[in-house]
């Protein structure tokens, strides 16, 4: 297909997935975490036959190493094609043990680094008047939990920004969502993958899924939003 994608967050969990479901549609990848696992996912997929995957060890909130990446990709590939904010951390508490600094990094990572890639890639998309940007935000984003205003607070922040962007970039060919997964078996907010205790939980490929789906659409169609949850799990509605 030649197309080109660049997944945040991609060393585990629904990253990681989103990167192997891709990369198996023909897609050439960048893929950065900000641990050196990611290079070991690099390995991983190269060893399943993915020859075209770059992997760069970044912080999604920090400006320079963001445009480096974008750049890097584009020089490599000729274009960037699609964009997967995935990235993101979680932490759940009661609101007056919630510190500044955690405050300030989980916006750091949930929001800041979701603008800076989207503000790295959309002069490129512009050009080629063609890319899809895809945020994995949360079931969250339309309710509210207990001890999780933070992590809330960021994915409501998310959703404005999409929706926002998504209105600003439609007329350059541009397509902008968001995935909103409720609760996903992966390694967030310092879990552990495959723990018995969340076997009703939504799979990694559930959400891989719906990113693949979205992200590979025929491009007279537009998705907005996902929302997908566990069976299991209800809202408030
Ligand atoms: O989490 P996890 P998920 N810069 O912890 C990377 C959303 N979500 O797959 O930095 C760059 O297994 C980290 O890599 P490393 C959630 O909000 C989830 O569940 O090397 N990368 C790892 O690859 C998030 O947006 C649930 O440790 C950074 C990855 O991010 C997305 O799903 C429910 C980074 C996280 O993998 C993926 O999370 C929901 C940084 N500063 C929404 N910090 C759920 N699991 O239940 C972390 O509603 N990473």
């Amino acid at each position: 297909t030649g197309q080109s994608a660049i997944i945040t967050g991609a060393s585990r969990g629904i990253g990681k997935e989103i990167a192997k479901q891709l990369a198996n549609e023909g897609v050439k990848l960048s893929i950065l975490g900000s641990s050196d696992q990611i290079h070991k996912t690099k390995e991983e997929l190269h060893a399943e036959g993915y020859e075209d995957v770059l992997s760069f060890q970044v912080d999604v909130a920090k400006e320079k190493a963001v445009e480096e990446v974008v750049q890097a990709t584009n020089n490599a590939y000729g274009s960037v094609d699609i964009l997967v904010n995935n990235a993101g951390i979680g932490l759940f508490k009661p609101v007056e043990d919630v510190t500044v600094e955690e405050w300030r990094k989980t916006f750091d990572v949930n929001v800041q680094g979701v603008f800076l890639f989207t503000k790295a890639v959309v002069p490129i998309m512009k050009k080629a008047k063609f890319g899809t940007i895809i945020t994995i935000s949360s079931d969250v984003a339309r309710y509210t939990i207990p001890n999780g205003a933070l992590y809330t607070a960021t994915k409501y922040a998310v959703q404005g920004f999409m929706g926002a962007i998504s209105q600003e970039v439609r007329e350059h060919g541009i397509r902008v969502g968001t995935v909103n997964p409720g609760m996903v078996d992966t390694y967030f907010a310092d879990s552990k993958q495959g723990d018995p205790s969340k076997k009703d939980w939504l799979k990694v490929k559930d959400i891989a899924n719906a990113v693949t789906y979205m992200a590979r659409a025929p491009k007279h169609m537009m998705i907005d939003e996902l929302h997908l949850h566990p069976f299991a799990q209800d809202y408030p509605r």
